[in-house]
């Protein structure tokens, strides 16, 4: 049982590092199909069908989804600790079942739990939450289990470019950090000092209170016009920020869906008009 599931992971890691669209840390997709995008999901399993059922990627061959930030909530081992592990080992089969069409983003959840550093959500430290889960299911095997986890979110890409000039990222550098942040990560590898307090990737991911003038010049250094967002909660399950962002949740009952036509412009109205309520979704 541990080694297969070393083994789902360590695939799982590899098919992000192949993904055909992959270049550096990012994922170009071409004006081509379409695109699901889904805001952060903290383990809230029935959500994560409801994305797949909407994307439907067999009948669907030119469509993609993003998925971002899959641990750390939903449901909990008789001690409270935190079984979103379990939706991450069935989001890397999902990965594997289309690996260029499928694209999981990098989140400061998932940097947290490479760097084994405290992370608070609903008054509890989820690193540890989900640690002595794993402790408590796997016993001995679990450090290699934990160690493989790291392993594949190390492996995940940090953005999704769309031809049509829409960025998807967990998060954006807020304005304070905008100076510390190299924004040339994006065109490689992620090494270890990327995701340590302050790093690219950190500050990338961590973000949060960004200003409209900060918006509108990280739009120019990425080249890109509309900005599609997760991190900041939302219990609505969006929220425009400044003229060019969309911050999407996917983790509650009000949680929802963004898909994009990628074959033409957008508008972020337009973009606004298609949002989809998970809950619509059976
Ligand atoms: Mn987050």
């Amino acid at each position: 049982m541990p080694h297969t599931i070393v083994d789902l992971l360590d695939r799982a890691a590899q098919a992000n590092h192949t993904d055909q669209f992959r270049l550096g840390s990012l994922i170009s997709l071409p004006a081509r199909g379409s695109l699901i995008a889904a805001g952060d999901i903290h383990g809230h399993r029935r959500n994560f069908e409801r994305l797949l059922a909407f994307a439907d990627l067999d009948n669907n061959p030119d469509r993609h989804i993003v998925l971002q930030e899959i641990i750390h909530g939903g449901p909990t081992d008789s001690e409270m600790g935190c079984l979103s592990y379990e939706l991450l080992f069935d989001v890397a089969r999902y990965k594997l079942n289309y690996p260029d069409r499928v694209h999981i983003i990098m989140g400061n959840h998932d940097i947290a739990f490479i760097s084994n550093s405290e992370v608070i959500k609903d008054s509890r430290e989820m690193n540890r939450s989900m640690r002595l889960a794993l402790a408590r299911r796997f016993a001995d095997d679990s450090p290699q289990i934990e160690q493989a986890m790291s392993r594949f979110l190390l492996s995940q890409p940090l953005a999704v470019r769309c031809d049509n000039r829409i960025w998807l990222s967990h998060s954006l550098p807020g304005d304070r950090y905008l100076d510390k942040f190299d924004h040339q990560v994006i065109h490689r590898k992620l090494e270890a000092g990327d995701c340590e307090k302050l790093g690219s990737a950190y500050l990338l991911t961590w973000g949060r209170n960004i200003t409209e003038a900060a918006l509108d010049k990280i739009a120019q250094l990425f080249d890109v016009d509309i900005f599609i967002l997760g991190h900041q909660p939302q219990p609505q399950g969006w929220a425009k920020l400044g003229k060019n962002c969309i911050i999407i949740a996917s983790d509650h009952s009000h949680g929802c869906l963004l898909p994009i036509n990628l074959a033409e412009s957008c508008t972020v109205d337009r973009l606004v008009e298609s949002i989809v309520p998970l809950a619509s979704i059976s």
